[in-house]
């Protein structure tokens, strides 16, 4: 099966784009697949509304955060099954040293084990220093080991927001020569680009 990884900073909207992004391809409810850190695993049905609820926070490091679950997705009059997979817990909030090794090889072997990188920015803070979805050192790293990937894609996310279009002519300068697909998880803007996108890679 398939594997499409949803990547990026804490904050950025990671986890109302998976939500969003399953209820636009048609999904009436969530089987989200729980990994928890001593190694055990659960699964929990939700409807969309209730997981966006439960799931999407505006603090930043929600501790239950999605981790993976798999759908059907269309294409043309069939359907695949892919996994799609949020990264919460592996790069977001990046400390020093021996955290910052970590996070990279951690960061390496999810590119290798995608087949689909959705690399989520905040575009909104694109231009900001100060908020913990600011862009940062990891976005670059992240564009850097996944650019030999087929499927990479930069989603510029809250394109909703005042000010967003400064902040995605600053991604645009930041990682030219890479495919943006400017969205807002919110509206659910942008999505169909994003979904063709997706299609085409698996
Ligand atoms: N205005 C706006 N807010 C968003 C958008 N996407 C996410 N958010 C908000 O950003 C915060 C973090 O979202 P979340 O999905 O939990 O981020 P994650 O940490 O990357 O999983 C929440 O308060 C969301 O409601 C968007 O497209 N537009
Ligand atoms: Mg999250």
């Amino acid at each position: 099966m398939k594997q499409c990884t949803i990547i990026g900073k804490t904050n950025v909207g990671k986890t109302l784009f998976l939500i969003n992004f399953a209820e636009y391809l048609g999904l009436k409810s969530l089987d989200i697949n729980f990994a928890f850190n001593e190694g055990s695993e659960k699964f929990k049905n939700f409807s969309c509304k209730n997981a966006i609820s439960n799931l999407v926070d505006e603090n930043p490091h929600k501790t239950r955060c999605i981790q993976s679950m798999t759908l059907d997705f269309p294409m043309g009059k069939g359907k695949k099954k892919i996994k799609l997979v949020d990264t919460a817990g592996f790069i977001d909030g990046i400390h020093p040293d021996l955290e910052v090794r970590k996070a990279i090889s951690q960061t390496l072997s999810i590119i290798r084990d995608s087949d689909i990188i959705l690399h989520i920015i905040d575009a909104y803070a694109a231009k900001k220093q100060d908020l913990p979805s600011s862009m940062g050192e990891v976005d670059y790293q992240i564009a850097q080991f996944a650019q030999l990937k087929r499927g990479y894609a930069i989603l510029a996310n809250k394109m909703d927001l005042a000010g967003a279009e400064e902040g995605l002519k600053k991604i645009k300068e930041e990682f030219s020569g890479h495919v943006i697909f400017p969205i807002s998880a919110l509206y659910k803007r942008g999505f169909k680009e994003v979904k063709t996108f997706v299609a085409r890679n698996i």
